[in-house]
């Protein structure tokens, strides 16, 4: 069913799309060549496109719609809202009952004293907001040097000069002269691709002390804080080794540098708890969220602050000059409200680490037998899965890295099930709704779209052996 009176036909709109439209992270010249997929309507874990495919949407959209489409209750939520009161903004003295109340929920589901929020309307902006507010906090105690931010390489934080710069991705540095002085990235936790030979624990702990010696190496006097995402999402879902966050926090601690978890992806249930750092046993001092905060119905995000930061922001800051005109927009706020609402009135985030990502983690591993898959690993309901053609070596396919994702998931889309490739490696990210039936069904479309590839790359010869 469409929405949309009049729809125009698949070749009339990719037409129209390909003549007026620039996408993101899309090189408009081969999308023009083959058009793209035009989306007109989804429900539960199932997106319809303009020919009348019904696709499985292993990535919930773009790692957002953790309730799942076709929550009318959220469009009804946002609809009285903005009848109520459609805009105004939280500057100057100002708030308003959705802002107040989404505030006040999110104090109640962040771990630890994580009691505050700046609302912001992406992941980006939050990016962006945590660059300024962490160089505003130490400036407010005296110590204006303390404002270099570590990040990691091939980490994901957003798009805008200071999401791309916070990012370690070699390509977004690329275009444009990034990243802007002050961050620096350290080595990811990657154990499949960069630990070698070394024991995942020990190289975990590598990779945090990695952490230790970048603070020495800039001087702890020029360092504000470390961010991370507790499970890289956009790299490729790298779970790190069970040794890593423990000595991060530890490091952060003793050398007393804010410890910024990204939870744009991991937050709102996705690795089986309400936020990533729960999963890891941590309380971070900054969390950034976007994404399943509102399960992508309408844009919003947040910098939350634990009671230690606020009280310093709130006593010592002054006016911290920043802001956008859709901080803590009424209708995102009332979508997110009414998101939160019913992953907790339907026990979500429970369901899913007792019943539905077990059953997933079990199913998803048992990939890992598959001819072309060197890993498959999964925390909650995120997962990778590593092609390869020597599972031994964990070795890459040689002169032709990436084209292996791409053939992959092209007959993923072929047998109706949208699962990304970054690399070599198939990612997922349903929606944190999906039945265990529906689950056999993901797992049985990822096998035989593995099984497919594999034959095209022996036809290709791109096995070693
Ligand atoms: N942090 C993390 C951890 C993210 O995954 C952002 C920040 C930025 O959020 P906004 O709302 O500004 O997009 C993200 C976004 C991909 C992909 O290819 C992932 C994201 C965005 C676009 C593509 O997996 N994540």
């Amino acid at each position: 069913m469409s929405y949309i009176p009049n729809l125009p036909s698949t070749a009339e709109m990719q037409q129209m799309d390909a003549a007026h439209h620039l996408h993101p992270f899309t090189d408009g010249g081969s999308l023009k060549d083959k058009g793209v997929r035009v989306m007109t309507a989804a429900d539960g874990i199932f997106v319809t496109d303009s020919d009348g495919n019904r696709l499985l949407d292993g990535m919930a959209g773009l790692w957002c719609v953790n309730v799942g489409y076709g929550r009318t209750e959220i469009a009804e939520a946002a609809a009285r809202q903005m009848m109520q009161l459609p805009y105004y903004n939280t500057f100057f003295q100002t708030s308003h009952p959705p802002a107040i109340a989404l505030a006040e929920k999110l104090a109640e589901l962040a771990p630890g004293t994580l009691n505050s929020t700046f609302f912001t309307g992406s992941g980006s902006e939050s990016a962006d907001t945590i660059i300024r507010l962490v160089r505003h906090y130490w400036t407010s105690l005296g110590k204006p040097t303390k404002s270099g931010v570590i990040s990691r390489k091939n980490a994901y934080h957003g798009s805008t000069i200071g999401g791309a710069s916070l990012g370690g991705m070699s390509a977004m540095h690329e275009q444009g002269g990034l990243p802007i002085p002050g961050i620096t990235h350290i080595d990811q936790p990657y154990w499949y691709a960069e630990g070698g030979s070394s024991e995942p624990d020990r190289f975990g702990l590598e990779c945090a002390r990695a952490l230790e010696q970048e603070i020495d190496r800039l001087g702890e006097d020029n360092v504000a804080a470390f961010m991370a995402e507790p499970i890289q999402g956009a790299g490729g879902v790298i779970v790190p080794p069970e040794t890593y966050w423990p000595e991060i926090v530890r490091i952060c601690k003793a050398r007393n540098i804010l410890l910024v978890a990204d939870e744009v992806i991991c937050g709102f249930g996705r690795t089986g708890n309400w936020f990533g750092s729960n999963t890891y046993g941590f309380e971070p001092d900054v969390m950034s969220i976007a994404k399943g905060l509102s399960s992508g119905y309408l844009p919003i995000g947040g910098v939350m602050v634990s009671d230690r930061v606020a009280q310093v922001l709130n006593e010592k800051g002054g006016e911290f000059a920043h802001g956008y005109t859709y901080s803590g927009h009424p209708a995102s706020c009332a979508a997110a409200l009414e998101n939160l609402r019913i992953m907790q009135d339907e026990n979500i985030v429970d369901r899913v680490g007792e019943t539905t990502a077990p059953y997933l983690e079990k199913h998803w591993k048992e990939l890992g037998d598959h001819p072309l898959v060197g890993e498959a690993r999964i925390m909650g309901m995120m997962g990778a899965i590593e092609m390869t053609p020597d599972k031994a070596k964990r070795a890459g396919f040689d002169g032709h890295e990436g084209e292996v994702g791409l053939i992959c998931r092209e007959h993923c889309l072929a047998n109706g099930i949208i699962l990304r490739c970054v690399r070599d490696c198939m990612i997922m990210s349903p929606p944190l709704v999906i039945s265990l039936g529906e689950i056999d069904q993901m797992i049985d479309l990822t096998r035989k779209s593995l099984d497919q590839t594999l034959e095209d790359v022996q036809s290709n010869g791109w096995l070693t052996h």
